[in-house]
């Protein structure tokens, strides 16, 4: 097998427009069961065997299980990004002619896991720029606001502002003070038009990196809130390192203000890159000498902030009952209406 699968259902022009207005779409019933086994096969791996950045990542919240890079030292979701049908809806989403796979990320709130997921844009995190970029959001449970599934501001991929990096974890390093701080949506819920969807496994958020999410926490005591998310980049995408943005571990050749290159960031469409392909199954772990830069550079940075008056408090959110926020799902392709 050569090329990604096609899927079972291409997305519909209304589908896209939709996506760039609104910034994100669920669309149902679109991943296939066999998909669905490999993301639970990988997300089982993964769980269970934690990298050190995932520990890194999973140290402050207990339950709240997260990590990056899966694909790398998980056969299967290697598999899932080479040669699933995702590539090619990423493709009809950016416009893009190329597609390259950014990174994958695990999110496990394990039963009556309150942490939410604070409200964020993710290409405040990124070494990255451009327009053609993309995010899947994939559950193997079924999600409504109770169990932590996402939370959208509609149309926030719009707006001017870029607001700070503040993840579950709170990584100093990469709040960069010169972005600007987000605003208390769940307190304000009247002057937002949040989005949301009651959604099943099989079904799949595809979204903007500017759009506004998040989620409360998982209040099931009996059932895991799993999911996987899968970054996606295309034609207009440079690579734009900063101490400020997630360090990448893993060897690649791309250069500032330059394409993505490289097997950290393969190339899925419009065909695979031999030597991405050979570099992919070779051991490369991520590389200790970075791991121990970024940790130092994270100590270094917490100081720097600490002294400068921006305290880890201050990036706190409202996340109070689930019930008081008002979000509509808005698509054709969602069964589910919430009121
Ligand atoms: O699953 C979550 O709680 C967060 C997901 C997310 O923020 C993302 O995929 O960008």
């Amino acid at each position: 097998m050569g090329y990604p699968a096609h899927p079972v259902r291409t997305l519909t022009a209304e589908e896209i427009q939709r996506y760039e207005e609104d910034g994100v779409i669920m669309v149902k019933g679109a991943v296939d069961p066999n998909w669905l086994a490999m993301v639970e096969e990988g997300l089982e791996e993964a769980r269970n065997d934690q990298s050190l950045v995932g520990k890194f990542m999973s140290r402050k919240v207990e339950g709240y299980k997260m990590d990056i890079f899966l694909w790398k030292r998980i056969d299967v979701l290697r598999d899932l990004v080479y040669y699933g049908p995702f590539a090619r809806w990423a493709q009809s989403l950016m416009k893009s002619q190329e597609v390259r796979f950014f990174y994958d990320q695990m999110f496990i709130k394990e039963p009556g896991t309150d942490a939410p997921t604070p409200w964020h844009q993710d290409l405040s995190f990124w070494p990255i720029r451009g327009e053609q970029i993309c995010s899947f959001w994939i559950p193997l449970d079924p999600v409504n606001k109770d169990n932590s599934g996402l939370l959208y501001v509609r149309g926030s991929h719009k707006w001017p502002q870029r607001f700070k990096a503040i993840s579950p974890d709170y990584v100093a390093a990469i709040i960069d003070t010169k972005m600007d701080d987000i605003p208390d949506i769940n307190a304000n819920p009247d002057k937002y038009d949040l989005l949301h969807w009651d959604m099943e496994p099989g079904d799949i958020l595809m979204f903007h990196p500017l759009t506004l999410h998040g989620s409360f926490g998982n209040s099931s005591r009996v059932r895991r809130r799993r999911a996987l998310a899968l970054r996606w980049t295309g034609d207009d995408v440079q690579f734009a390192p900063s101490s400020k943005r997630m360090p990448i571990h893993f060897k690649h050749d791309s250069v500032a203000g330059g394409p993505l290159r490289g097997a950290a960031f393969p190339r899925i469409l419009p065909n695979h890159d031999p030597q991405e392909r050979a570099a992919r199954t070779q051991p490369e772990n991520a590389q200790s000498h970075k791991l121990l830069g970024s940790a130092l550079n994270n100590v270094v940075s917490a100081v720097k902030l600490e002294l400068s008056g921006h305290k880890e408090s201050q990036a706190k959110q409202t996340w109070g009952d689930p019930n008081t926020i008002k979000a509509e799902a808005h698509s054709e392709s969602s069964s589910s209406k919430q009121s």
